[in-house]
């Protein structure tokens, strides 16, 4: 190589002209990207990277009740300082995005790098025709166990939603039930198989009890232990209600039903508040979907704290990211436990399996259906089969975008709830 190219290669954006697959040389550049927003059931952020090979790539933008910021950020800031790239080079744009941004981290930023990452990813598995688990290290399981959401308006209603999910197969299986005395509580839908808690017009308002809910949720767990015996996986999801001492006694109290995970006992700005469950309960924890790089997780897998870190792809930074976080947790047997709720679009739970099939660490995915459209509008390659999801062989993520159909289904402004106290005062939902 003359000396020249390789000073260039160092100086201004590097390239890689030597690239080559099957003899052919791999020179790919980005020429164009836009962001589709839609309604397929619910709101949808899509990015779509284009380049000058034809190959394309798409990543999940969505975040709930804030869809349009993550739009805007990526169509006024992060697009115009893509065209040119080379979409192989993954980890420079992820760090060019976020050290360049200046003001780091938060979900909106952290969602629009999410999104150009996972297409950058779809893009270099179609360029070199295999599927992104195989750039990722390779499979390391047969399959990813994924757990299903079964909720009912009470203890009877939601037994019955579990036997239901496990006729369909599954091995794991989160149980939520609405609470004697309250009107509404998180988690109970309307008996489908996706849950969208969000609503178009302004945000609903729940009452909340943490007294009426740390007296039910054991009873709840009793009951299904009594019907369904040990082998099921059971989980819970306090939503992020409860102190400290409260997510003690609640875990505490829980440990004879021996749970999977309890997560968002608690919510994690205050990493250190953990010590105080972990002191007090041997009830697994479970937390991640609300943050969003390795920072806001740093104390609860370095302290082990948690057993279960469930940051997401387009939550957390993306694949690239996301490495990172499972690589920290491994050295702390903290093991995975994704995010996977219906408003995470088919190409977030496209790029969780590739990610979920290839960590060591893998613990299980959340695997909340999407709506019969939103299934149509994206069509992939992923399938169910006995308990497990598996990514598919398609090269890339193995997911794609119906642009006509699409546009059937305009966007229309939706907020998730907000909770008050019995006694009016603003809490977490
Ligand atoms: C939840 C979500 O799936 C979960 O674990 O916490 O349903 C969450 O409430 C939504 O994704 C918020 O948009
Ligand atoms: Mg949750």
């Amino acid at each position: 190589m003359e000396r020249n190219s390789a000073c260039r290669q160092i100086r201004g954006h590097p390239r890689n002209p030597r690239l080559t697959y099957n003899e052919r040389e791999i020179d790919v550049k980005i020429t164009a990207a836009k962001v589709f927003v839609c309604c397929p059931g619910r709101n949808f952020v899509t990015l779509k990277i284009q380049t000058d090979e034809g190959i394309f790539g798409l990543g999940d933008a969505t975040l709930n009740g804030r869809e349009l910021a993550v739009a805007s950020y990526l169509e006024e800031h992060a697009i115009p300082c893509l065209i040119g790239r080379d979409p192989f080079q993954t980890e420079d744009i992820w760090q060019y995005l976020y050290r360049g941004a200046y003001w780091r981290g938060g979900p909106v930023t952290m969602t629009a790098i999410a999104a150009v990452d996972m297409a950058l990813w779809d893009i270099k598995g179609k360029a070199l025709n295999t599927a992104v688990y195989n750039l990722l290290g390779g499979k390391s399981r047969n399959g990813v166990l994924v757990y299903g959401h079964a909720n009912g308006k009470d203890v009877e209603e939601t037994i019955d939603e579990v036997g239901r999910y496990l006729e369909m197969g599954y091995l794991a299986v989160r149980a939520q039930s609405g609470i004697p005395g309250l009107a509404s509580t998180y988690g109970v839908g309307r008996g489908q198989l996706h849950y969208e808690p969000a609503e178009k017009g302004l945000p609903p308002e729940n009452i909340w009890s943490t007294e009426k809910y740390l007296l039910h949720v054991p009873k709840l767990f009793e009951a299904l232990r009594a019907k369904y015996g040990g082998d099921v996986h059971l989980l819970h999801d306090a939503h992020h209600r409860l102190t400290p001492i409260e997510a003690a006694r609640l875990g505490k109290s829980l440990e004879p039903y021996h749970l999977f995970w309890l997560e968002d006992a608690v919510t994690g700005e205050l990493q250190e508040g953990y010590r105080i469950v972990r002191r007090h309960t041997t009830t697994p924890l479970a937390i991640g979907e609300v943050l969003s790089t390795i920072w806001d997780a740093r104390i609860l897998i370095s302290e082990q704290l948690i057993d279960y870190i469930r940051m997401t792809v387009v939550h957390g930074g993306g694949i690239t990211h996301l490495k990172k976080v499972a690589a920290l947790a491994e050295i702390y047997h903290v093991r995975t436990g994704c995010h996977g709720a219906t408003d995470l679009s088919p190409v977030t739970m496209a790029a969780a399996l590739h990610f979920d099939v290839s960590v060591n660490n893998f613990g299980i995915q959340e695997y909340m259906r999407h709506t019969s459209e939103t299934d149509e509008v994206f069509p992939h390659t992923y399938y169910f089969k006995d308990g497990y999801l598996h990514p598919g062989e398609a090269p890339g993520l193995g997911v794609d975008f119906n642009e006509e159909l699409a546009k059937r289904f305009p966007y229309e402004r939706a907020y998730l709830p907000v909770n008050r106290k019995l006694d009016g005062t603003m809490f977490n939902w």
